[in-house]
């Protein structure tokens, strides 16, 4: 029987992310506003002692500015408002604004406000703020993941943030794409057990921003699956996707297993480190590539996931 998406999805089924992202979330969802943002000040603040980040690129500002002007323009209450608005998920001008950015114009409004939040131009969690227990707990939680996961989980807890994103129509924002880099400066991936030239240019162009190369790679219904969601379907979807939210990773590949699959297909697995441009080399996330390739070389499927520990770098059974 021949693959689809549903078979493609369960090939090396003892692939082991890290679920304690999206159950993190889940009790962080379940948290009221405040505590919410208390708490996410509060991991930020402890995460920035060990882990810097980087000052986001100006594009992503500038796509922000508007909001952050508004709010910098409001009084305190309102702002504090404002906040708890995009926390709730509330049907706001704001909110609905805010569904439309990019995860990274998203990121880039928080680590804005952040500062106007340090400098006290906009409205700080008030000192002395006291978790509830549960909120508590939830940050205990987060305290005790590895950096990678701690990242996504603010990753995730922002994206999840303002209006329901799939009610604002698709008046997106994104930073511009930046051009891919010259030959000169391309890196290429050496992975141990694996030589499949699909797998390393794959690699190879994600690493070099060119994305209407990487494109080429995929089957016309191609599918891929970022960490903890439903995979993005057709080249068109993937390539936006790539536009508007895989600039300037650090893909580091270290090692694989190559096989036959049924009917002429091919699945392979590798393991290495990937780096997010927020956090450079300061955080290197261990995850996992599992591809299904056709017959003809094309990537039919791959999913990109989270592992649940190191260990798991190791782990290349099928
Ligand atoms: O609420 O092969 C305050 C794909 C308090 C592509 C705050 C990939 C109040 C294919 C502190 C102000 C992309 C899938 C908030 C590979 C408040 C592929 C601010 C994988 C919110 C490999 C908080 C890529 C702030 C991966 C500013 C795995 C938080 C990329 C900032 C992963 C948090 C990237 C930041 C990750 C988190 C980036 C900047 C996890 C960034 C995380």
């Amino acid at each position: 029987m021949p693959f689809t998406l549903d078979t493609a999805r369960g090939i090396f089924p003892d692939t082991l992310s890290a679920d304690v992202v999206p159950a993190t979330i889940a009790r962080f969802s379940q948290l009221n506003a405040e505590d919410q943002l208390a708490l996410i000040w509060f991991a930020y603040l402890e995460m920035g002692k060990s882990i810097t980040i980087a000052a986001p690129g100006a594009a992503s500002m500038t796509l922000a500015e508007n909001t952050l002007n508004e709010i910098r323009q409001m009084k305190p209450l309102e702002q504090s408002q404002a906040m708890c608005d995009l926390a709730n998920r509330a049907d706001t001008p704001i909110c609905r604004t805010y569904a439309s950015w990019s995860p990274n114009v998203k990121l880039g409004f928080w680590y804005q406000l952040g500062k106007l939040m340090e400098e006290g131009v906009v409205a700080p969690i008030p000192e002395g703020y006291k978790l509830s227990a549960n909120a508590s707990a939830v940050l205990q939680a987060i305290r005790g993941l590895d950096p990678g996961q701690q990242i996504t989980v603010l990753r995730n807890a922002v994206v999840g943030m303002g209006f329901d994103s799939g009610k604002v129509g698709d008046n997106r924002v994104s930073e511009p794409v930046v051009p891919p880099k010259d030959m000169a400066q391309r890196t290429q991936v050496k992975i141990e057990g694996v030589t499949n030239s699909t797998v390393l240019e794959y690699m190879n162009n994600l690493n070099a921003n060119d994305f209407n190369a990487l494109i080429e790679l995929f089957v016309p219904d191609g599918a891929l699956q970022p960490p903890f969601q439903k995979p993005i379907v057709g080249k068109d979807n993937v390539l936006r996707f790539f536009r508007e939210e895989c600039q300037n990773l650090k893909l580091i590949p270290e090692r694989g297993v190559e096989e036959p699959a049924e009917d002429g297909y091919t699945q392979i697995k590798v393991t290495g480190k990937v780096q997010t441009p927020w956090f450079g080399g300061n955080v290197g996330m261990n995850i996992a590539w599992r591809f299904l390739l056709d017959p003809e070389n094309k990537i039919f499927f791959v999913a990109i996931d989270l592992l649940a520990s190191p260990k798991e770098l190791l782990n290349l059974a099928r």
